[in-house]
Parts: C-alpha cells; sequence; structure tokens
C-alpha cells in the first residue's frame, strides 16, 4: 500500500490519512452523485447520510472531490455544501482532473476520477450508486464511460448496484470482461441494474461476504493485476422501482435526451435528472437507500481486507 501522499494539490485529511497508516479501513466516496447525480439540497444531506453509514460501521469514509484546484480526500461539511449548492462545480472525470487543478477549479469527481484518487492515496475500497458504463446506441457515439477504463487499471474495489438501464448493461459487462476487470454479485450470479434488482444478465460470481471479497482483492494483489473488482450489490426486491413504471419512465427519458439533442458528458446527468423529477421523489429515495446498503457491503470488505493485510503483511 502506498502511503498518503500530501501536497499541495492532493490533500488526504487528517482522519483519513491517520486511519491509512494505522492499517485501519476506509472506503472512498465519489462526489459527482452530490453535484450532479441527485437534487439540491438533498445531495448534501445524502453525502453526509453516506458518510455516516460507513462511520456507523467504524469505516472512515473519504468523500473525494476538488475545490480550487486542489482534489481533496476527505472533504469537510462546509466543502460539501458549497460544491452542492453553488452550481459552479464541474463534472470531472479522470482526464478533466490535470485541467482542473492547474487552473484552480472545482467539480464533483466522477467513479473514475474518484477511483484514481483514492488508489493514490492508498484506499483500496469505494462505494457508489452506480457505476456509468456503455451507452445505447454506442456502437454509433462511440459513448462508453471512462469508468470502465480506470476500472481497468486502478486497483480498487467498487462496490455499486450494478450499472443503470439508461445505459447498455450487455454491453458494459462485455466491456468489462475485455477489460479483464472481475465482476462479483453480491448474495447470487444476477446483476443488478440499480433501480432494479436482477437486469435479467447472470455473471461468473456470486459472493456472499466481505471475507470473501477481500480474499479475491488479496489474490489479485499477488497476481500483480493491473485492475480492480467491480462489486454489484443488488438492492432488495421489495424496494425496488415499480418495473412498469421504470420501463416508461427509462423510454420517455431516452426520448427526452434524444429530442434535446444531450451527448457527451452531459447525457448521464439528464437522464439521472429526467428520471428523478419524473418520479417525484421516489426514485431518489431508492436511490438513498441504493447507496446505503452499497456502504454497508463496501464497510464489510474494507474491514475484512484491513484484518487480513494486517495480519498478512507489512506493506
Ligand atoms: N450513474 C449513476 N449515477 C451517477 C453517475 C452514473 O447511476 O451519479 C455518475 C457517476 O459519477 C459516474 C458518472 O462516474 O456519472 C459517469 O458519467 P459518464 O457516463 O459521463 O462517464
Ligand atoms: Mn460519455
Amino acid at each position: 500500500m502506498s502511503s498518503p501522499r500530501i501536497s499541495e494539490q492532493l490533500l488526504v485529511s487528517d482522519r483519513v490519512a491517520s486511519a491509512l497508516s494505522q492499517g485501519a479501513p476506509v472506503v472512498a466516496l465519489e462526489s459527482t452523485i452530490i453535484t450532479h447525480g441527485l437534487p439540491y439540497p438533498e445531495s448534501v444531506a445524502a453525502a453526509l447520510d453516506f458518510e455516516q453509514t460507513l462511520q456507523d460501521q467504524g469505516v472512515v469514509a473519504a468523500t473525494i472531490a476538488v475545490i480550487d484546484g486542489v482534489a481533496h480526500v476527505g472533504v469537510e461539511r462546509d466543502q460539501l455544501e458549497r460544491l452542492a449548492a453553488g452550481g459552479e462545480a464541474l463534472k470531472l472525470s479522470a482526464r478533466d482532473l490535470p485541467v482542473a487543478l492547474a487552473r484552480g477549479a472545482s467539480g464533483g469527481t466522477t467513479v473514475a476520477a474518484t477511483a484514481l484518487l483514492a488508489a493514490r492515496a492508498g484506499i483500496r475500497v469505494f462505494a457508489t450508486g452506480g457505476i456509468g458504463g456503455v451507452h445505447r446506441g454506442a456502437s454509433e457515439s462511440f459513448d462508453e464511460s471512462a469508468d470502465l477504463g480506470i476500472l481497468a487499471s486502478v486497483p480498487i474495489t467498487i462496490v455499486s448496484a450494478g450499472v443503470k438501464s439508461i445505459l447498455d448493461i450487455r454491453a458494459t459487462l462485455e466491456r468489462l470482461e475485455s477489460l479483464s476487470v472481475t465482476v462479483l454479485v453480491f448474495g447470487s450470479r444476477q446483476f443488478p441494474a440499480f433501480w432494479l434488482a436482477d437486469s435479467g444478465i447472470s455473471v461468473d460470481y456470486a459472493v456472499s461476504s466481505g471475507a470473501e471479497v477481500a480474499a479475491v482483492m488479496r489474490a489479485a494483489d499477488l497476481l500483480g493485476r493491473p485492475g480492480g473488482i467491480l462489486v454489484a450489490n443488488p438492492l432488495p426486491r421489495s424496494a425496488q422501482l415499480d418495473p412498469e413504471l421504470h420501463d416508461r419512465l427509462l423510454a420517455e427519458a431516452l426520448d427526452a435526451a434524444g429530442a434535446a439533442g444531450v451527448s457527451g458528458k452531459e447525457i448521464t446527468p439528464f437522464l439521472l435528472d429526467y428520471v428523478h423529477s419524473h418520479t417525484a421523489g421516489t426514485s431518489v429515495d431508492v436511490n438513498l437507500e441504493i447507496v446505503r446498503g452499497n456502504c454497508r457491503l463496501a464497510a464489510a470488505i474494507a474491514i475484512a481486507h484491513a484484518a487480513a493485510s494486517g495480519a498478512g503483511t507489512q506493506d
């Protein structure tokens, strides 16, 4: 494990740095979900709620974001508030980070950018809602989230509720296979579709505990593989969005995006906002419950990984 780096432009908070130096469990959280994924002001409450969920499990939360050209691994409450409320926060994926740091910009970090910064600080586990993936129509548009490429090159374990059906889930799983990203599903082999517990696609491996995931992480390290692991955590079927409502909204959202001519990095926030604003908050509530569940599983993984690493090696 690399030691936490502290420089003028990559700042690891004291809490996070001290946990890392003691080999204590730490879980990273992204911030695009706050700036571009959830409506304000629910977004700020949600960010604090995710941190609290981790802390309740005895894990240090490291929410990652860029503020005034400084990449923060572990942000303070007032910084969160400013990012979410200001409206000036950019959506920063991995390729945007160097420019944002050089120009003193502020923004929410996507899964790709968060994973990169987390790994740089020595964090091994990251909880989010849904990762980006291959968009529908990608054979024409080539629109594939950088989240996939980063998962292939950074040693991080990401817990997500699969990917949203705004994306082409089958193509996303195919790309993850091509990129040699290990995919595990918690509880069954049915890959989840975020608001729905089952996308209808099954993958090769089911896991049933954090310790099992930690064992896969340690084996991956042993092999010197460059990439990470995706752990898909389905929400309970009883909590899922009504499938009929889901399918109708999805079709409407995709039509609306087409009609508005939205493309590039705006497309994901547009689709998410459409769904949230047309379900009178139901989908936001489901969204929050999903991320909390992912935080709990990520905590179990981080705890098991920290225990095994402490017992086994000096690094
Ligand atoms: N998918 C979601 N919720 C999100 C995102 C994706 O269900 O909030 C955000 C994440 O930050 C993710 C990013 O990393 O959007 C992907 O955007 P793009 O497709 O432009 O790479
Ligand atoms: Mn894209």
